[in-house]
């Protein structure tokens, strides 16, 4: 018998079991390793400090912020919302972990392993979605706060369902877990998220730069990509010199080819791309079609990196 199978947590083994989402964790990663610790046992934990929007989501849900992940002899790790090596934190072994559940494609870096894994990887708009899913064709219920996690997960990653990531799932989904959570305008908790994530005038640039900030290799590249959602774009446009200095330390720093860093309006849906050199312009140009101007380009109705932003960077690469 498998000593963890996602089809069978009646027969796993959840003692020192964790469940950990990606670097920067936003409000899907750390819904879904609640909700996931609820569903199969364990323990939620997280891979770093929470953004604005995360802690505005667990203080309004009413949960305790998972605590972070450390290295613990003989701990089973479950993976949620990441597949990549480039996004694992340092005290995770590899040998420890026993089941990915995510909504990302399978690209240059997949974590690897030598025996068989039980994974859950499926297009949908969040791991949260996933996640209700499995509670529901499990024929279990959930508390409300985890309910009010998950909804979260699923408000943040498809933007309220505007995002093109969103698929038919999210929205029937998140409609149940309002139910569940007591939240009568899921509208609502969405809009007072996006406004928690989008006043980024306390925040340090760094913080702002690293706060949503995912690293790829493609083709023997390395490129490193931050985002950050707002609906207060001018703040950060404000900020572009500062944003340039940090990307400037942060791709030295990180041994990166290119570093990029959108300003996503999730008013407009459009995106604001800081460039930092003229590597980066000439890659942005090929993959975009748009022209940089003061270290700066509009790419009009662009506002995912995971199916916008980095497939158009993917495909550039790999060409
Ligand atoms: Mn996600």
């Amino acid at each position: 018998m498998a000593f963890f199978d996602l089809e069978t947590p009646e027969n796993n083994e959840t003692d020192k079991l964790v469940w950990l989402g990606h670097l920067s964790p936003d409000s899907d990663t750390i819904g879904s390793a609640i909700g996931a610790a609820e569903l199969f046992g364990g323990e939620a934990r997280r891979a770093g400090e929470l953004n604005k929007e995360t802690a505005f989501v667990v203080d309004y849900c009413g949960v305790e912020v998972p605590k972070m992940i450390s290295k613990v002899e003989g701990q089973k790790v479950g993976l949620v919302d990441f597949n990549q090596k480039t996004q694992l934190h340092k005290d995770v072994d590899n040998k420890d972990i026993v089941a990915i559940i995510d909504h990302h494609a399978i690209q240059d870096q997949p974590i690897t392993f030598n025996t068989a894994m039980s994974v859950d990887i499926r297009p949908w708009g969040s791991a949260a979605t996933i996640l209700a899913d499995r509670f529901e064709k499990m024929g279990k219920d959930m508390t409300p706060t985890t309910a009010c996690m998950l909804l979260a997960g699923i408000l943040s990653d498809t933007l309220i369902f505007e995002s093109p990531t969103t698929c038919p799932f999210d929205k029937p989904f998140a409609e149940k877990l309002a139910k569940i959570a007591g939240i009568e305008d899921l509208y609502d908790f969405g809009q007072k998220m996006m406004e928690a994530k989008s006043d980024l005038a306390d925040v340090s640039t760094y913080d702002v730069l690293k706060g949503d900030f995912k690293h790829y290799e493609i083709n023997g590249k390395k490129v490193g990509f931050g985002v950050a959602e707002t609906l207060l774009p001018e703040q950060l446009l404000d900020r572009k010199a500062d944003l340039l200095a940090e990307m400037k330390g942060e791709k030295a720093k990180q041994g990166l080819d290119f570093i990029f860093f959108a300003i996503v309006d999730t008013k407009t849906k459009n995106s604001h791309l800081v460039i930092y050199s003229d590597a980066e312009a000439e890659l942005a140009a090929k993959a975009y079609g748009e022209a940089t101007a003061e270290q700066l380009m509009y790419l009009p109705g662009m506002m995912s990196r995971k199916s916008q932003l980095m497939p158009a960077v993917q495909a550039t690469l790999s060409a």
